[in-house]
């Protein structure tokens, strides 16, 4: 795993809010998070979340059909499957994660395989953390390709520097490809890059940064398994998210999410 980071690489990452690694995973390596997929895929039987089908609050309720028909979203699949629980919980990953976010330590939020499948629907240009139970400028994703990313099955874009300006106001994840410019019109005609990848490589980005995604116009599967990274010492802002009801009843706002079940301790520098 080409897991060390330059200074130019961080610096980078925070003026940017993205960051892509090139041939992040070894050949060895790709093969072992792709049999951890298809192992934590077979298992989960098209459940979203290990307990439950649905997710709290992605895709908005109008939009459901279409957002269902964007990817096949099944989430903490860490915690289900022992060999994809060794891919995700590398304290490698959680020591980059502390070096891009600039956190003390990194927390797991919740990990995600993100399945685009032949002509699927593209991923509207969205937000991240104002979806999350913590508002922290700081969280971000790892998003790791498992087939290549190209223009043409759905590679993600993203628009550099948005990071700095966007709030934790929802602008949601609907049909509406550019609902979010509405909300920041400012950036109705920056230029997005495009995160084209080979299999293997990876991009970290800003929980903040707007990015989004085309349709798969082929025929093949464009498998990505990503994960959320929460700083160390946020706090609950009263949005469920993937909490359960029984987690929420025992949080109020304010309250440190330090759950080593739900939310194990990558990497720490304390
Ligand atoms: O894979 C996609 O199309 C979207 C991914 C995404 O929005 C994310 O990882 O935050």
């Amino acid at each position: 795993m080409k897991h060390e980071l330059s200074a130019e690489q961080i610096q980078k990452y925070q003026q940017d809010g993205f960051l892509i690694i090139e041939d992040f995973l070894s050949a060895d390596e790709l093969n072992t998070w792709r049999t951890a997929l298809d192992a934590a895929l077979e298992k989960r039987k098209g459940n979203k979340l290990p307990d439950r089908v649905e997710v709290y609050g992605k895709g908005d309720d109008a939009d459901k059909s279409y957002y269902n028909n964007v990817f096949d979203q099944l989430i903490n699949l860490w915690q289900d499957n022992e060999l994809m629980r060794q891919c995700i919980l590398d304290e490698r990953i959680g020591k980059m994660a502390v070096q891009l976010s600039g956190a003390d330590g990194i927390r797991v939020w919740h990990d995600q395989a993100l399945i685009k499948k032949p002509w699927a629907n593209p991923t509207s240009w969205h937000l991240d953390t104002p979806y999350w139970s913590f508002s922290d400028r700081r969280a971000l994703s790892i998003w790791v390709a498992l087939d290549d990313a190209t223009l043409e099955n759905g590679c993600l874009f993203f628009i550099p520097g948005s990071h700095k300006k966007t709030t934790f106001e929802n602008p949601g994840i609907g049909k509406n490809m550019g609902a979010i410019f509405e909300y920041y019109p400012e950036f109705r005609s920056a230029k997005a890059v495009a995160a084209t990848m080979k299999a293997g490589s990876c991009s970290f980005h800003n929980g903040l940064a707007i990015h989004g995604a085309h349709a798969n116009m082929t025929p093949g599967y464009r498998r990505a398994m990503t994960c959320a990274f929460m700083p160390d010492g946020a706090t609950f802002n009263g949005i469920q998210n993937i909490l359960s009801d029984e987690q929420v009843k025992g949080l109020k706002v304010g309250d440190v999410l330090c759950d080593d079940r739900q939310n194990p301790l990558l990497f720490s520098t304390k």
